[in-house]
């Protein structure tokens, strides 16, 4: 019987942090899982190689789904960002070895394509409303049929989004940077900008904004109402998602659609949002939420309400997860949008990948598996350097969600 043979944690800072797990087979089939948790990458790498990579070895590759109830239910303590990302990046890896060994790329495993490509969203970015506006008419001439929009808040500097330079990173600092934040003077200003996007470049593109989990149920829900003649594709995170009950309230208030599921890891943690029509857009991934047999799980239970997929793919989110999504984004019925940032020179020395951007769409290889490798010689190039993404404090001091 083929078993694993070997599992190895790889930490590394090509560009910026990330961790990769990569099984290798009896048969020397290997597979990779991305195992990246922004600022927390240590606590994964622990868990992967302290708790789980001793219960693969000798484990049938083959058996997914057995494989995935047993990391699940047999570790007792279920659920959260930590677990769920090391049982992530396990499952994507078996997705890798099992394409590679049937000699299929993983979406033809999946149910083959039911798209020819991946609607992707971009991130622009201004320091105020001119330079976002130039930097949305600079992403639709790159062939971007969906634009996100973030500017800084002019009374309180920074703001969530707004990139420094080329590759937007908010993971920039060896401790946490304290940034301010005030409500009233992004409620202020938001609205207009966003206006300002469609008066200067008009509708016929869809245009998405990140609250960042910044406004309280009410205060999401005025912002809602405010910019629905924005038609915005969606509002993202308007209010912290561990209480789902609050997206009821805002979706009382406003049409404005509402995306959410970045840091939500398991379908138990969507299942109200979704069964009660709360969301729109569920923003799950590979990475965080249990791999692609779980996320699969949770954009079928979506596709029953009418939800659609949405996933997160900020830069943070390996290659490694970035091919996976793709896979399963070609596949799901309900698919939405997929969330691309290109990842630094550096990051894709190490991940060498055949994802390729084409009009406005993402396309995976036809490699068997996920169509991703890891260049470990390059890898050695760039150490792992610990990393913290910024707290957020309001103008009194206290401290406010970033
Ligand atoms: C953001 C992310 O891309 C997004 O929608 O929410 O940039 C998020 O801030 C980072 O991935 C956190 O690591
Ligand atoms: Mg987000």
């Amino acid at each position: 019987m083929t078993t694993i043979e070997r599992a190895e944690v790889l930490v590394a800072g090509p560009g910026r942090n990330f961790v990769t797990l990569r099984l290798t087979t009896s048969d020397g089939v290997t597979g990779l899982g991305d195992a990246t948790l922004n600022g927390r990458e240590l606590a994964v790498a622990s868990y992967l190689r302290d708790h789980v990579v001793p219960l693969l070895i000798g484990k049938d590759p083959a058996r997914i789904e057995d494989m995935w109830q047993y990391l699940y239910r047999g570790a007792y303590w279920r659920r959260g960002p930590v677990t769920m990302t090391a049982i992530a990046a396990v499952d994507t890896a078996l997705w890798d070895v099992k394409g590679k060994v049937a000699g299929l790329p993983v979406f033809q495993l999946l149910g083959g394509r039911s798209r020819e490509g991946v609607l992707v969203y971009c991130h622009a970015s201004g320091t105020d409303t001119a330079s976002l506006v130039d930097d949305v008419a600079r992403f639709r001439d790159l062939g971007y049929q969906a634009v996100r929009a973030q500017a800084a808040v002019p009374e309180v500097g920074g703001t969530y989004g707004v990139r420094k330079g080329l590759i937007y990173e908010p993971a920039a600092t060896s401790l946490p940077d304290e940034q301010p934040w005030s409500t009233e003077a992004y409620l202020r200003f938001a609205p207009t900008y966003l206006e300002a996007v469609r008066d200067r470049l008009g509708f016929d593109f869809h245009l998405l904004h990140d609250v960042h989990h910044r406004l309280t149920p009410i205060e999401a829900a005025r912002f809602g109402k405010r910019v629905e003649d924005v038609q915005l594709f969606w509002m993202e995170d308007p209010t912290p998602a561990e209480n789902q009950e609050s997206f009821r309230l805002i979706r009382s208030h406003t049409t404005t659609p509402i995306a959410v599921g970045e840091v939500l890891n398991s379908i138990w943690d969507v299942q109200h949002l979704i069964t009660e029509q709360l969301i729109d857009y569920v923003r799950t991934t590979v990475v965080h939420a249990g791999g692609i047999t779980h996320l699969r799980r949770i954009f079928d239970l979506a596709a029953l309400y009418g939800v659609r997929t949405g996933s997160h793919g900020a830069t943070d989110l390996s290659p490694v997860t970035q091919s996976a999504a793709v896979h399963l984004d070609l596949v799901v019925p309900n698919f939405g949008i997929q969330e691309y940032m290109e990842h630094a020179p550096e990051t894709m020395e190490v991940f060498r990948s055949g994802v390729r951007f084409e009009n406005g769409m993402l396309h995976p290889s036809e490699e068997p598996g996920l169509g991703v490798e890891y260049d470990d010689a390059a890898a050695e190039r760039f150490p792992y350097d610990p990393r913290y993404l910024p707290v957020a404090r309001r103008l009194d001091g206290s401290l406010h969600d970033w």
